[in-house]
């Protein structure tokens, strides 16, 4: 009996415009309209302007934990570009751009890290669910979001985004296994970062890469420099219209690095090599645009000077409308869950802030009891 080769596989990578400024005019031309180029900039700075000042608000008090996107924009924002408002965005905490691009009201994102959970409800006309903390279970949601939409025929799909380190957790090879299984219009977009928190990709799989893990459930399987925007709306358009005409998913790895801390809460310099982000900061997906749009003479420093500005303006009345918004009454936290909220919890709600806490009020004004009898203390 022979030894033959029962399957063989390739991984290819899309680059379309470099971090020197090469531009592959094949795969490039008429990709993105120049006025969307523009659009597409304009609003990249912005997001980021968006980020920095949330760092600030939270080194000064008046943000929780905040995850900055910095560096990370491109890939987001290239797939929202892509997709339809029909399409549902599935994200985790790292793709704001993309979310703004697709109608999500920046305030909401500021005022789920203000500890406000009114941030995670997203508009009824917005097809994106809530910012997912927890690790990877928003890429089970896509999968069930792509599969209601094939079977009520809208012709919507769903893209998912999680990081290298979610590939690891179950959930994702469930959701895989389902999408590739059940023929499910479902994109999967793993901005593959370099770092789970302070374990490098390297640990987090032995393979050369994460584009094989959605090769190994049988689906078309990419990678593409995910701080080059062209070539994420070009390998978006094509696993778009898979989704769309073959009802078939696709796993894009797009490879990309997070310039800053992983949130607030840590300080990467105890585990990244300077020189490491000193490379990275070259690969910036803001300033190879910034590179692009000039060298076309569709940028001046002009028009970055006034663009900076109306962000600083924009952000500012964000951020004002994010603390504009009236703290929740303390009640809320309990009316929200039953029609008719049980005994107990009412009497907690009744009782909240007082000594009294979880008691019968009409028992809280009777005489307190005595102690127990030494026979009946521990
Ligand atoms: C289920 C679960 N386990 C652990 C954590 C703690 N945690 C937060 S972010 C993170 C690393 C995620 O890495 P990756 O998926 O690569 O995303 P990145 O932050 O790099 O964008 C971990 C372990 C969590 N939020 N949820
Ligand atoms: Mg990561």
């Amino acid at each position: 009996m022979p030894v033959e080769p029962v399957y063989r596989a390739e991984i290819s990578r899309v680059s379309i415009l470099d971090e020197h400024g090469r531009f592959d005019g094949a795969l490039g031309a008429d990709l993105i309209p120049d006025a969307d180029v523009v659009a597409l900039y304009e609003h990249m700075l912005l997001c980021r302007t968006l980020d920095e000042i949330a760092f600030k608000l939270q080194r000064s008090g008046r943000m929780g934990t905040y995850p900055q996107n910095m560096g990370q924009e491109a890939a987001s924002l290239g797939a929202a570009y892509a997709l339809d408002r029909r399409d549902w965005m599935v994200t985790c905490y790292r793709e704001n751009a993309g979310l703004f691009w697709h109608g999500v009201p920046p305030e909401l994102i500021l005022l789920h890290w203000m500890g406000d959970e009114r941030g995670n409800h997203i508009p009824a006309d917005v097809q994106a669910t809530p910012i997912s903390i927890p690790i990877g279970t928003q890429m089970l949601h896509a999968a069930g979001l792509a599969w209601a939409e094939k079977l009520r025929k809208t012709g919507a799909i769903a893209c998912t985004f999680f990081g290298d380190g979610a590939t690891s957790e179950g959930d994702f090879h469930e959701a895989a296994n389902f999408a590739a299984n059940l023929d499910l219009p479902v994109i999967f977009v793993c901005q593959n970062n370099g770092w789970a928190i302070s374990v490098p990709s390297r640990i987090q799989s032995s393979a050369p890469t994460f584009a094989q893990r959605g090769l190994a459930y049988g689906m078309e399987s990419i990678q593409v420099d995910g701080n080059d925007l062209f070539a994420v709306v070009y390998v978006m358009r094509d696993a778009i219209r898979r989704a769309r005409e073959q009802s078939r998913p696709t796993f894009i790895e797009a490879v990309t690095y997070r310039l800053r801390d992983h949130t607030t809460a840590d300080d990467a310099r105890r585990y990244r090599d300077a020189e490491e982000l000193a490379a990275w900061e070259k690969r910036d997906p803001l300033v190879r645009l910034r590179g692009w749009l000039e060298s076309r003479r569709l940028w001046s420093p002009d028009q970055e000077a006034a663009a900076k500005e109306r962000s600083q303006s924009e952000v500012n009345a964000i951020v004002a409308r994010a603390e504009g918004i009236a703290a929740p009454a303390a009640g809320d936290f309990f009316n929200h869950m039953y029609a008719e909220l049980p005994d107990e919890l009412r009497r907690q709600r009744d009782t909240m802030r007082t000594s009294s806490l979880g008691q019968d009020p009409s028992e809280c004004s009777r005489e307190p009891s005595p102690p127990p009898s030494p026979a009946h203390a521990h």
